[in-house]
């Protein structure tokens, strides 16, 4: 698994064009990609550098729970969501402190605007921990994946269960060729701060094991590549777990798929290394369906990594 990522960096590095891009940070780009990984050879978690788990894991709680608020997440230590409720807050007429107009680039350039951004973000955080009422309304993301996944608006004012729809195809009709997740909602893109990225995966049962593809419209090969791969992967193992099949392979398709102009020494660093075995993935086994798992239900067991390496996100 790590050496088809591995070679997924060093393919964008050889054939990735300079490409200009929202958040103004610059990227090397390609256009379509695939990999494919067999999920019974191991739980598919980066080894060349920690990958921190625990984040993936309530990330996906969070979706499955349909949830869009990042109050959950910052009860559960996960700040990978805080830029864009942050983005929301400070951009509001109730906010008065200091200028924070692009604040995700300035922290970038500036070491003085890098610290008061921090102190504000972190104040931030723990109002939406501790005040029911601003929590309401700026921890809330909107029509993030837990909308979508869980409750899909319909024209008649009803919603769509998606997660519970694809568990009842899996269970009824495993051969159906239209076992589908869709996120992309054209009529809410173009009032959406960030358009899902995970746009549509199908899944697919043969021979008693679940598979599932995703096509996702842009990948950030460096900090959100390896979190969504493992995230699919939990998803997939998940399912499986729910309706009883075994895990078959994940197959990870990119449309936009690029590094962005200041991950460059980070990946440069990342493919020195040499990869270790993968982790396995322990799911309790305690009848809970998969909606009511916890965190602590979830392991990955003997994970094996090189350390971390820094790397701040584009928003
Ligand atoms: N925006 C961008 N530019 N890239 C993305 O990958 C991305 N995501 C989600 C939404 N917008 C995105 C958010 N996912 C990290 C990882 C995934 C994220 C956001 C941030 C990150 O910073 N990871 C660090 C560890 C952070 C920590 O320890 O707190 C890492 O080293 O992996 C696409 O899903």
């Amino acid at each position: 698994m790590t050496t088809q990522y591995l070679e997924l960096l060093h393919h964008i590095l050889e054939n990735g064009s300079p490409k200009h891009d929202r958040t103004g940070v610059g990227t090397y780009s390609v256009f379509g990609y695939q990999m494919r990984f067999d999920l019974e050879k191991g739980f598919p978690l980066l080894t060349t550098k920690k990958v921190p788990f625990s984040l993936i894991r309530s990330e996906l709680l969070w979706f499955l729970r349909g949830d869009t608020n990042i109050r959950y997440l910052l009860e559960h230590k996960n700040h990978i969501w805080d830029e864009w409720a942050f983005e929301n807050w400070v951009s509001s007429s109730d906010y008065q402190g200091p200028d924070m107009t692009d604040f995700g680039l300035r922290a970038e350039q500036d070491p003085e605007f890098k610290k008061v951004y921090q102190e504000v973000k972190s104040e931030f955080c723990e109002r939406i921990l501790t005040d029911d009422k601003f929590a309401e309304k700026y921890g809330e993301l909107g029509d993030v994946y837990g909308k979508q996944w869980r409750a899909w608006p319909t024209r008649d004012g009803g919603t769509i269960d998606q997660i519970g729809n694809i568990i009842k195809q899996l269970r009824e009709t495993p051969d159906s060729r239209r076992i589908i997740l869709s996120a992309w909602n054209p009529e809410d893109v173009p009032n959406m701060a960030l358009p899902p990225c995970h746009t549509l995966s199908q899944f697919y049962v043969k021979d008693g094991k679940l598979s599932c593809q995703l096509y996702q419209r842009p990948g950030d090969a460096f900090l959100g590549v390896p979190f969504n791969i493992a995230s699919y992967a939990l998803l997939t193992h998940l399912l499986a777990r729910e309706v009883g099949l075994e895990v078959g392979e994940f197959i990870h398709t990119f449309g936009d798929l690029h590094i962005y102009s200041n991950h460059i020494e980070q990946v440069k660093e990342q493919l020195n290394r040499d990869p270790y075995p993968l982790p396995t993935l322990e799911i309790a086994n305690n009848g809970k369906s998969m909606m009511a798992l916890e965190n602590k239900d979830i392991k990955v067991k003997d994970y094996k990594s090189h350390s971390a390496i820094k790397a701040s996100v584009a928003v």
